[in-house]
């Protein structure tokens, strides 16, 4: 029986489409039909846009302070709601059911969290001398355009730092990963985000999209997601002049340097690229290791992808789960069709479905050996669990190979002496560098160099994307 979502929340009120078109899930690990979800026709998109256009006064009016008790009561909600919101990514997306918990949930709760605490930080209004004032003021009506890949995730970053500027939105979500989507809105009206200001319409990118770009009403739009949308997004807003912040693709370089602890490095560079099945986009998928370790370290990054386990995402020792579907499937498999015909060498994985799995979107973990940086396979996205290795002979060469990439969204430097790490974190162009073990730290602003985009999200950064600032000149000495 499949499961009909025609759910809209729009001005403060649930809304079902009267005749709707349907778009079907499908769950990747059964490769079978769960639930269809209605579109959302232009009528409502443009509905949700008047509603958004007419809260922004009022909402833009209130303090900081006061827009992160909202915050924080949306919080509480996603909070009570997390196991719901761990199955719904599990089955839509098919990570895990660990990593959905512990990544896919928690930790966005806690960057929605951080939020509240940046409201402290954020001054309305400062005097910089006697004639000058400069306030913050909301960007205004924001389109919010996310993927599926981290649903939670996308939303938080883009939805969080927008409600606290002051700022309305429509949230569109992807067709993927509606659930998260709908939890989030649930979360708004439980706290009592008032009527217009968070408003979400499920439905076709390409058609909210077009709508929303082009909207004289709509100021801002921030979008996650393909390089090849982000391009047409940014020609779409041309016309209206809008803010556009876009948070796209990578193809990210972790640099091995001198160290002692290669297994260490070489393990945490597997498990980085393989988990959520390599569809990260800060995932590290060129391994630049020196040439007098190369075959030590290929040997045993192969090592550790044959023993993450693949299979079903509810069972507890899984490491990775399918990808999100069939079209990604076919689009991963053709890379990896691309690397063998290119010459590079594969050590692990490969491609075909792993042993003792009939059916399900599952790729092995595919590791690829004596990779040259122009092969297709080491500068396009591939998004999916494809890892590449490359030897390099110096510091020089490591920093050249890093930064010969259209991308720069992130990378990870590991080395035992901190100046080597420093040197290499400073000499790779990229938004967000960790160095050796570091983990991922929901206040670091985030966002790329190059072709991986412009705008950041998370940290007060994050919240500056949603602010305009205003100049007051005063004649003379400032009044009051
Ligand atoms: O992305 P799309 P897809 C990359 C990754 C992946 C590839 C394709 O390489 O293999 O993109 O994934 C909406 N106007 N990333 O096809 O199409 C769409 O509805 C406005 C990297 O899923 O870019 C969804 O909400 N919006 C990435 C969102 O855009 C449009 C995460 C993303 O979909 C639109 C995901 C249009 N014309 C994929 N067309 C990352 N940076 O994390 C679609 N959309």
């Amino acid at each position: 029986m499949l499961q009909r979502i025609n759910a809209h929340y729009i001005n403060g009120s649930w809304r079902t489409v009267a005749a709707p078109e349907w778009f079907t899930l499908i769950n990747p690990t059964t490769e079978e039909a769960v639930s269809c979800v209605a579109r959302a026709d232009a009528a409502m998109v443009n509905e949700a846009v008047a509603a958004a256009y007419h809260a922004q006064d009022s909402w833009g009016r209130l303090e900081f302070t006061e827009r992160a008790e909202y915050l924080q009561s949306m919080a509480d909600y996603l909070q009570a709601h997390a196991e719901e919101l761990t199955q719904a990514i599990t089955d839509e997306l098919g990570c895990p059911l660990w990593f959905s918990k512990m990544v896919q949930v928690d930790d966005p709760i806690d960057a929605l969290a951080k939020h509240v605490g940046y409201a402290r930080a954020l001054e309305r209004e400062q005097q910089w001398d006697a004639r000058l004032k400069v306030r913050k003021e909301p960007v205004g009506v924001c389109g919010l355009i996310t993927p599926w890949n981290y649903p939670l995730h996308q939303l938080i970053a883009k939805v969080a730092p927008a409600l606290l500027a002051g700022c309305t939105l429509i949230v569109k979500p992807a067709e993927q990963t509606p659930r998260s989507a709908l939890l989030l809105a649930m979360a708004a009206e439980a706290a009592g985000v008032p009527a217009g200001v968070f408003n979400l319409v499920l439905g076709c990118g390409a058609e909210i999209g077009d709508i929303l770009c082009q909207h004289p009403d709509v100021d801002c739009i921030s979008f996650t997601g393909s390089t090849r949308v982000g391009r047409l997004i940014q020609r779409n807003c041309a016309d209206t002049v809008k803010r556009v912040c876009l948070e796209l693709g990578g193809k990210s370089a972790f640099i091995i340097g001198q160290t002692e602890r290669l297994a260490d490095a070489v393990k945490l560079g597997v498990e980085d690229v393989m988990m959520n099945s390599g569809q990260t986009c800060v995932a590290l998928t060129r391994m630049l290791v020196p040439a007098d370790r190369y075959q030590e370290a290929c040997d045993l990054a192969a090592d550790v992808a044959k023993q993450l386990v693949v299979g079903d995402p509810k069972a507890e020792d899984t490491f990775l789960g399918p990808v999100v579907n069939q079209q990604q499937y076919q689009s991963i498999l053709q890379y990896i069709e691309s690397g063998i015909e290119d010459g590079a060498r594969l050590i692990a994985g490969g491609g075909e479905r792993p042993a003792g799995l009939s059916q399900g979107y599952y790729i092995a973990p595919t590791i690829f050996a004596d990779v040259h940086n122009d092969m297709r396979i080491a500068r396009e996205e591939i998004f999916g669990p494809v890892l590449c290795m490359i030897p390099y002979s110096d510091e020089d060469e490591a920093l050249r190979l890093a930064n010969d990439s259209p991308y720069g969204l992130s990378g990870r430097v590991w080395a035992d002496d901190a100046d080597e790490r420093q040197r290499l974190a400073v000499g790779i162009r990229a938004g967000l560098i960790f160095t050796n073990a570091a983990e991922w730290h929901n206040a670091a602003p985030f966002g790329g160099f190059k072709q991986s985009g412009y705008g950041r999200e998370l940290g007060l950064a994050g919240v500056e994307e949603f602010l305009e600032l205003k100049s007051i000149v005063h004649e003379e000495a400032a009044h009051d």
